[in-house]
């Protein structure tokens, strides 16, 4: 798939226009990410300039295992200028789950792309066991794939918890052995952004991040100890959470859809594992539509925080709906 043609910001903003979407919604959603990466709006036509470059690298992202909520969470989000982003304006070379090659040409798109630098962006987890045939793409193990693929990028953006710590497959008892990108290859450099599914303003932001390292030789953002940017992950869902008050004042809904839950008192009783999870959704939310901000989080529609960035969240955060001991 070779989905990026034109030159420059006019020839990004032709091709997004194509798509329905205006220079204003561009900009933005430039906006957007600039606020989600802790910028002023001044920085959105940086933001732009450094996705349109023409020396910006090309992207390839593989699948491994996982459910693909991830891709979906980009894909359905309510902003359409997101996936139009991501599609035409980023060089997208290779998508397996959207692209329209297959076969012989798939691969062929693959070892093309390679040709030049890129970045790799990997949802879902490898699995290892058995030299990893219990997860397969078009003959290949998802094992060979990576090992093809991501240590010659530029940096790999792990996309959701099954790419970044195993995820639902590294559950207990994990029978495929499915591991995380980081764990596969310790010497790549890999960039975390986990979530299940992630916020996809996290994930643009991070390829921003990374385009910006090749384009203005900036550094690569600032991971934590789980390899996840700061400016993304440096905060607990509990810190931001607008039910925080409640906690502190020891307020506690004790079942769901009572008038507690519903006065917006705190879930911790119900489950909640805001306290234990990195994550930025009670500031950024789902579903961005115009200004920005998304539309709603897990825990204001009334549902605990499964710490679903967390790694081994399956078994370190179950059962979801009791209180954390
Ligand atoms: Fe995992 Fe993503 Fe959860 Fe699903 O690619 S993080 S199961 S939303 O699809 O990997
Ligand atoms: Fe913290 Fe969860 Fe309560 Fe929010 S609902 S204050 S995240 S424990
Ligand atoms: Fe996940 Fe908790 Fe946010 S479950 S989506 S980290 S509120």
């Amino acid at each position: 798939m070779k989905v990026s043609v034109g030159h420059g910001l006019a020839g990004a903003e032709k091709r997004l226009e194509e798509r329905g979407v205006s220079r204003r919604d561009f900009m933005k959603f430039c906006g957007t990410i600039a606020a989600a990466m802790g910028m002023g709006p001044a920085f959105a036509p940086k933001i732009a300039a450094a996705l349109t470059a023409d020396n910006r690298p090309s992207v390839i992202w593989l699948h491994n295992a996982e459910c693909t909520g991830c891709s979906e969470s980009i894909l359905r989000t309510a902003a359409p200028y997101i996936d139009a982003l991501i599609l035409d304006v980023i060089s997208l070379e290779y998508q397996e789950t959207i692209m329209a090659a297959a076969g012989e040409m798939a691969e062929k798109a693959l070892h093309d792309a390679m040709k030049k630098p890129y970045l790799c962006v990997v949802e879902g987890a490898i699995p290892m066991k058995d030299n990893g045939v219990y997860g397969m793409v078009g003959g290949h193990t998802m094992l060979d794939i990576c090992k093809k693929v991501v240590p010659g990028a530029l940096a790999t953006i792990a996309y959701g918890t099954c790419a970044t710590y195993g995820g639902v497959q590294a559950a207990k008892p994990n029978p495929t052995d499915a591991k995380g990108i980081a764990d596969v290859f310790p010497k790549a450099t890999i960039i975390n952004v986990p979530g299940c599914p992630p916020n996809p303003v996290n994930l643009v932001g991070t390829v921003l991040a990374a385009i910006e390292t090749v384009v203005n030789k900036k550094p690569l953002p600032k991971l934590d100890d789980l390899k996840r940017p700061l400016v993304f992950f440096g905060e607990t869902v509990h810190d931001k959470c607008e039910r925080l008050p409640f906690f502190e004042k020891d307020q506690f809904a004790t079942s769901f859809n009572s008038p507690e839950a519903k006065k917006g008192y705190c879930l911790y009783k119900l489950g909640c594992k805001g306290p234990y999870t990195y994550n930025n959704c009670p500031t950024k939310k789902f579903n961005p539509l115009d200004k920005g901000v998304g539309v709603n989080w897990p825990v204001q529609a009334g549902h605990p925080c499964i710490g679903c960035s967390e790694p081994n969240f399956w078994d370190t955060m179950s059962p979801f709906y009791e209180e954390q001991k």
